[in-house]
């Protein structure tokens, strides 16, 4: 049997990580789950990777937790699965974490790509939290992610009804950052990635720092981070050959130091 999570390279300092059980639309069952964890933690630790895409197949991006594996799952079970230990790991990922969305975000599967930092969706990409349709509620962070990226009341509007909604609705509601045409969205993802791969990975990691920390945090406190970012990236040589580079007029080479 093919391997559920596959990994390829598609450009330097890109990791690709992609889901693959497409006879179950990318259903998020414990080992795609672990696997994604494992992968994330690696390339998160390997120097030649500087930004990664998490991706699905044409269909499907996931279709949210595999049903059919917690169907008769009880409290405790659930539990020791430690499902939200695992989600932790995704969002926890210093470098920037890329979401190319075809077909089904659903459920887990929207979740999954609202851990990431990015997210690109092709145009007919459907988004949704249908939990409520099945008995239960989102539990991978649905209702706090998608209520701080659209607001209370379009939150409200699709975690109560389970209805699913489109690529543009989702640009809309601030939940997309891009939306490609279908059949050029691992592309555009892969560009954007390489793109970011050649900036300084140490501002890079402190940018995403300090939007992810300083959302959850006072304005002041937050500002007060993000200047202490910037302070910090002042004794890198990142910082000296990107500033050279400019008033020399030519392309900055930045090692990640
Ligand atoms: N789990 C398991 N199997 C699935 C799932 C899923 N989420 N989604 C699809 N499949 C399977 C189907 O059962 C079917 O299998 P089989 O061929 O053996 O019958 C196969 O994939 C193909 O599915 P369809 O025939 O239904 O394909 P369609 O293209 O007609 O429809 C849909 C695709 C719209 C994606 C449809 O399959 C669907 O509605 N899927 C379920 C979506 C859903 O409800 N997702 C939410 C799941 S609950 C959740 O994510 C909670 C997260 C909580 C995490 C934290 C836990 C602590």
């Amino acid at each position: 049997m093919a391997d559920s999570v596959l990994i390829e390279r598609p450009a330097e300092g890109v990791g690709l990580i992609r889901i693959n059980r497409p006879e179950a639309r990318n259903a998020l069952n414990m080992e795609v789950r672990r696997l994604i964890a494992r992968h994330l933690t690696e390339m998160g630790e390997d120097d030649e990777t500087r930004c990664i895409v998490l991706t699905g197949n044409e269909k499907s991006f996931a279709a949210g937790a595999d049903i059919k594996e917690m169907a008769g799952a009880g409290t405790i079970e659930m539990l020791a699965r430690g499902t939200h230990k695992l989600w932790r790991t995704i969002a926890a990922c210093p470098k920037p974490v890329i979401a190319a969305v075809n077909g089904f975000a659903l459920g887990g599967g929207c979740e999954l790509a609202m851990t990431c930092d990015i997210i690109i969706a092709g145009e007919s990409a459907k988004f949704g939290q249908p939990e409520v349709r099945i008995g239960i509620i989102p539990g991978g962070g649905g209702t706090q992610r998608l209520t701080r990226a659209a607001g209370k009341y379009k939150a409200m509007r699709y975690v109560l009804t389970g209805d699913l909604f489109g690529a543009k609705a989702a640009f809309d509601m601030g939940l997309v950052s891009e939306i490609a045409p279908d059949g050029e969205v691992e592309k555009r993802a892969i560009e954007m990635a390489r793109q970011i791969a050649e900036l300084s990975p140490l501002a890079i990691q402190q940018a995403k720092e300090a939007v992810l920390r300083g959302m959850d945090a006072a304005l002041d406190t937050a500002l007060a981070l993000e200047t202490k970012a910037i302070q910090i990236l002042f004794s890198s040589q990142d910082q000296k050959e990107g500033m050279a580079a400019f008033i020399e007029k030519r392309k900055p080479k930045f090692s990640g130091r």
